[in-house]
């Protein structure tokens, strides 16, 4: 794995030395394990103590934390708008937390190109939403296609789809009520999950002061960009809203070197899902909420969720740059008062 912290020695008037931090330095070639994306988000609250705040905002069942960083630009105003952006509910979307992570890296080691999104805006970013499931998924080739989380679901089986577990439109369209079901299964109620009920809390302290506007939750694979409603073959009030400013960010992307396909389009077109997240946090007042399935590799659907590692510094850096169109829009039609 490339992660490293990089240390060198600084010679004091050539009499003694002592070693500096200067990284870390994180590199877009591998999928980090639960313990190095926790050892990366260390390393910057170090490195970037004034524009960087971590937050433990909840444990999994198997007691791995739940993380979350705050990314200002440290000038210390309060009340500004926030994008909230979480990525990894299902175990498997090894390239969905890589994804995360690169975004952090733009926003606070890459900041004096970024800092235009940061000027009247916070991002708060949650890069392991099921670490439980995605280590299980990283420890034998056997298990590498698990999607749920780990905690026990009934009839002996284990793990509920994070993205059933929530109140709108629960079970409806493509959930299981079988706790067995290998990929489905939405929960014996909404919010049974630790994962789960930690959104939901954070969720609702962003909409409770009127902060929170983007919500985005990232997913692979498909290369779609999907909005409200998931749960129901209804159209939202503000779609064209949602429709614009996903075009826009797919404008970006088609500008890059090789740009994977995107369509935008609402959840409910892919295929209808109640109990997801995207569709929780508009009803609790998100004005702006969508679900970004990354592309599966132009075509290749052998790759699926596990590009191989030498196509995730070119995927993470396409999708950044659609990430920050559809951020400069948010920024645009949100402002902060
Ligand atoms: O089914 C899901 O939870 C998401 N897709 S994934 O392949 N990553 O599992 C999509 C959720 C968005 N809602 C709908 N497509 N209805
Ligand atoms: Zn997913």
């Amino acid at each position: 794995m490339g992660l490293s912290i990089f240390v060198i020695t600084v010679f004091l008037g050539g009499a003694f030395a002592v070693p500096a931090l200067v990284g870390p330095f994180y590199q877009t070639n591998d999928y980090y394990t639960y313990e190095e994306i926790g050892d990366y988000l260390d390393g910057l609250a170090w490195s970037y103590s004034n524009r960087v705040v971590l937050k433990e905002i909840g444990v999994s069942y198997e007691n791995r934390t739940l993380r979350t960083i705050t990314i200002s630009n440290g000038d210390g105003r309060p009340g500004k708008n926030v994008i909230f952006i979480d990525a990894g509910f299902h175990a498997r979307e090894w390239l969905a937390h890589t994804t995360a992570l690169n975004i952090i890296n733009e926003l606070v080691v890459n900041y004096d190109k970024n800092k235009d999104l940061l000027d009247d805006y916070e991002w708060i970013i949650l890069p392991l939403v099921n670490p439980d499931g995605y280590t299980y998924s990283r420890s034998d080739i056997e298990r590498i296609d698990w999607r749920k989380n780990r905690k026990p679901s009934g009839n002996g089986c284990i793990g509920t789809d994070l993205n059933r577990n929530f109140e709108v439109g629960w079970g409806a369209g493509d959930a299981s009520d079988d706790p067995c079901n290998f990929q489905l299964y939405r929960g014996e109620a909404p919010f049974t999950e630790p994962e789960s009920q930690t959104i939901q809390r954070v969720l609702l302290e962003l909409t409770a002061n009127n902060r929170g506007k983007l919500y985005l939750s990232i997913h692979s694979y498909g290369a779609e960009i999907l909005y409200p409603w998931s749960y129901a073959k209804e159209t939202i009030k503000n779609y064209k809203e949602h429709l614009e400013i996903a075009e826009k960010a797919i404008q970006a992307i088609s500008k890059t070197s090789r740009p994977s396909k995107y369509v935008a389009r609402p959840g409910n077109a892919m295929y209808v899902a109640g109990g997801s997240s995207m569709d929780y946090a508009y009803k609790v007042g998100f004005p702006l909420s969508f679900v970004w399935e990354l592309p599966g590799i132009r075509g290749n659907e052998e790759f699926k969720f596990y590009p191989p590692k030498y196509l995730i510094r070119e995927l993470v850096r396409e999708t950044w740059v659609g990430v920050r169109a559809m951020a400069k829009n948010v920024i645009k039609y949100y402002p902060t008062s």
